[in-house]
């Protein structure tokens, strides 16, 4: 080993073993395991903080634009490894354990990750973060620091059972408390317009403050010079007790108060499918617009003076429409506390504001009920109340007297206020996350927007990093890549595709089929420890790991393993040519009884395949508990096949199915969001695409032409599968639990028939699935496919979308 490295570890030695001299009273003999975590933590945050004062000085010397990326939700996963890789430190620690014969396993699944966020939304931000300080493009993001990320799912009985995720339980060693840059933030009271020398003036009183007090933690990119801040706020209560008015009554209700406070970043709400006007949500999304946009305007003037110049400073992206209260609010510090006019003030605002749009669902389109919207933000609504009255007055020009789509297009109507609506009126680009997703905002959702303002809408096809979703999560395969094309991929996504030369190498083929294998092993111990189940990694690994949803049609995977099933049990000639485990993980909404039903499903089907004589050969299903960023890094690289098989249309765009593919696996899956793009890279002959387009499905809604029953009635595969829902076979105690799934598939509830098209894929589906499986046993054929997928992932980089949104709406400086 060379002489530099020697010393380099022993210098990291030296610092950890400082570190838990000076914070525990520890050596390392006696550290226990969170000392020790903790200790290695900080000494690798020591590392970033260097980096980023010194970017912090960059950016204050060139006066760098900078972005501020607003989300409600921030996934960002354990950081330990990702940031010594990130530091290119990673061998150095290892060695240092190796010395101090410490597992270097166990220090890393010391860290509790962060879950802050549901599913796809929070963890772009988190890889956009990663990314956009691996290119050196400095930004802040800005979120809520939750004392309770998303809940830890137990399944119980075969059902899911939610319990608390105490994340901050040992102190996050990587954030730093700034107190002394808090904020006020404002609730309730009155509003009284008043005539000024400079105007009419609105004075807001009587209201209610909570204190906003920031969390910072530097994110580091892949050898960055530029590591990204983010910036989660917390809520406080403004004073401790007021001495003076200290009486018993005024006591009970001051430490009411300090809970109510407090209670506004207590918990993330475990819901990305449906809106409920909950007040707590519009604290929660008001809280964090306020804090950052105050922020924002505080560090502008202090280094600039004024606030004329932001639209030259300052880009914002706001992600999804949970944060766009920021819009009103800066126009509120604008007018209100820099006495600008409203011209001006807007002027501003819509210029630096962009939205980008993650979901067509309907029933997740933030729509607020105007009377509780004014009564907790009487200043922010009346903003918007004039907001949509200049709207409205324009709308009136474009489509004089067309009343129906102006109502539909207004900001308010029908007393509820459209935070869509408001998004696409005011901002500069709006955006879908992929081609598709793009295309129906065009034509579907949005599209009368998209006829007065055309060069609004643009389209990014999302990304993921390929530093935690390669090199963090996949050891081997990183290593082996590197071996033959070097490490640059890391750095430059375009990289990845020098390994198609390779593609008929057989040693090369033979390695990348053993890393599979290796890690499918790895998969199989995790599930033997952590739920006692065996699976057999000789098994060929068909994974759908995704929040339930029935759009994402998870109920499709489980309807197949029924008809395989049935023809397993009822046809003693008829055999799989190769075994499956079919390995399913997701998260339900607590609220969402359909998708709670599912998961109990997939818990019945298990037990009755898995201890079928007959079919456990053929068969296994596992349901795997609490899926989260870390049980993803264990379980994508171990997939032989990635299951995206979403109604087409409705996902916006996916990113679990990059991260299958950079992995190598191949692609069962739908024309829908990024598969489409997917295919594009790969070709036809290494994805397996089936079932209706988003245009067929877009023609039958609109003609409300599709009809389960007949199909049912037409085709007795299916018939024999849905009937095993309802005729008693599943082992469950409730032999009617699963009536409402069977009804709401042919006859529809409150809802049309089988609203996803279900059925209309099921034929499709099973007849890929048998493709599949046929294919699967060409083994030097399979490899190909997969080692295909990986190299034509470069695309799906992170660093690829965010430089993308650089050129297009940001216009940042590296
Ligand atoms: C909606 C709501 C509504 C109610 C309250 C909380 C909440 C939280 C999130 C959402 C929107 C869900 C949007 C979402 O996560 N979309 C996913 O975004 C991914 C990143 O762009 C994309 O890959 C997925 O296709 C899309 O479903």
């Amino acid at each position: 080993m060379a002489k530099q490295a020697v010393s380099r570890i022993e210098q990291i030695k030296d610092t950890i073993e400082d570190k838990l001299k000076r914070e525990y009273g520890r050596t390392l003999k006696n550290a226990t395991d969170e000392e020790m975590f903790q200790a290695v933590a900080l000494s690798v945050r020591d590392m970033m903080l260097d980096k980023w004062v010194k970017a912090g000085q960059e950016i204050a010397d060139r006066q760098l634009k900078r972005l501020y990326y607003l989300s409600a939700e921030f996934l960002t996963g354990r950081a330990l490894v990702n940031n010594m890789i990130s530091l290119d430190v990673l061998d150095d620690y290892k060695a240092v354990m190796k010395k101090i014969g410490y597992s270097f396993d166990k220090l890393e699944e010391e860290e509790i990750e962060a879950g802050l966020g549901n599913g796809g939304l929070g963890r772009l931000a988190a890889c956009f973060l990663d990314s956009l300080s691996t290119i050196n493009l400095p930004v802040v993001g800005h979120g809520i620091r939750y004392e309770y990320g998303i809940f830890r799912q137990r399944i119980v009985n075969g059902e899911q059972v939610e319990e608390p995720d105490d994340w901050t339980i040992k102190g996050d060693v990587w954030e730093i408390e700034r107190r002394e840059e808090q904020a006020e933030i404002r609730f309730e009271g009155t509003v009284e317009e008043m005539w000024t020398d400079s105007g009419l003036t609105a004075v807001h009183k009587n209201y209610q403050s909570v204190f906003a007090v920031p969390y910072d933690m530097p994110i580091m990119g892949y050898k960055s010079r530029m590591p990204a801040t983010l910036r989660l706020w917390r809520a406080e209560c403004p004073a401790l007790f007021d001495l003076h008015s200290f009486n018993k009554g005024d006591y009970m209700c001051m430490i009411q108060q300090r809970e109510l406070a407090e209670s506004i970043s207590k918990v993330l709400y475990p819901e990305d499918d449906h809106v409920a006007g909950r007040l707590l949500r519009l604290k929660q999304y008001y809280f964090l617009a306020s804090a950052a946009m105050q922020c924002m305007v505080r560090d502008h003037k202090k280094r600039y003076g004024d606030v004329l110049s932001l639209p030259d400073k300052v880009v914002i992206q706001i992600n999804d429409t949970h944060p766009a209260l920021a819009i009103p609010e800066l126009m509120r510090i604008l007018l209100d506390e820099e006495g600008l006019g409203w011209d001006e003030a807007y002027g501003i605002v819509s210029s630096v504001f962009n939205y980008t749009n993650h979901t067509v669902m309907q029933e997740a389109l933030e729509a607020w009920p105007e009377q509780l919207f004014k009564s907790l933000l009487p200043r922010v609504y009346s903003i918007i109340s004039a907001m949509n009255d200049r709207f409205s007055h324009e709308l009136w020009q474009a489509f004089p007297g067309e009343w129906d789509k102006i109502s539909h297009m207004s900001i308010i109507a029908y007393d509820e206020i459209r935070m869509a609506n408001m998004c696409i009126a005011v901002c500069s680009a709006v955006n879908g996350v992929s081609q598709l997703h793009g295309n129906i905002l065009k034509t579907q959702t949005f599209r009368d927007f998209y006829v007065i303002s055309p060069g609004k809408f643009t389209a990014i096809t999302n990304g993921i990093t390929q530093r935690r979703w390669l090199a963090v999560c996949n050891p081997s395969l990183t290593e082996l890549i590197s071996d033959y094309i070097g490490d640059s991929f890391l750095f430059d996504y375009r990289e990845l595709e020098r390994l198609k030369p390779f593609i008929d190498n057989q040693s090369f083929l033979n390695s990348f089929h053993q890393i599979k294998a290796q890690n499918k092993e790895r998969l199989a111990e995790y599930v033997l420890k952590n739920q006692g189940v065996n699976i057999n990694p000789e098994f060929l690994f068909d994974v759908q790991a995704k929040r339930l949803h029935e759009y994402k049609r998870q109920l499709l995977k489980v309807l197949h393993i029924l008809h395989l099933y049935n023809r397993l049990t009822q046809d003693e000639t008829f055999s799989l040519p190769v075994p499956v485990t079919f390995l399913f993980a997701a998260k339900a909404s607590p609220g969402y009884r359909k998708a709670k039903d599912i998961i109990r499903l997939i818990g019945a089907v298990a037990d009755l395949v898995n201890n079928h004589p007959r079919t456990k050969n053929y068969l296994k299903v596992v349901f795997l508990e609490n899926y989260n960023v870390s049980l993803a890094e264990v379980l994508i690289p171990a997939a032989d096949i990635s299951e995206q098989i979403s109604t087409a249309g409705r996902e916006a765009s996916g990113t679990g199915n990059m991260k299958f593919m950079l992995n190598g696996a191949v692609t069962l899956g739908t024309m829908d969001g990024a598969n489409v793009e997917i295919l594009e890279q790969v070709g036809k002959e290494n994805m397996f695409i089936f079932g209706a387009l988003a245009k067929e499905i877009a023609n039958m809604e609109m003609r409300n032409s599709y009809q389960p029953k007949a199909l049912f009635d037409a085709n007795n595969d299916m018939q024999s599968a849905l009937s095993r829902l309802i005729d008693g076979t599943l082992p469950v105690n409730d032999p009617h639990r699963f009536d409402t799934i069977y009804n709401s598939l042919l006859y529809g509830d409150y809802d049309r028939a089988d609203k996803y098209f279900v059925l209309y894929d099921f034929e499709a589906y099973g007849n890929m699935f048998e493709t599949v499986l046929k294919t699967y046993t060409e083994k030097y054929n399979w490899t190909k496919k997969a080692a295909i997928n990986t190299a034509c992932a470069g695309f799906f980089s992170a660093d690829r979308t965010v430089d993308e949104y650089n050129k297009r709406i940001w216009r940042l400086m590296q």
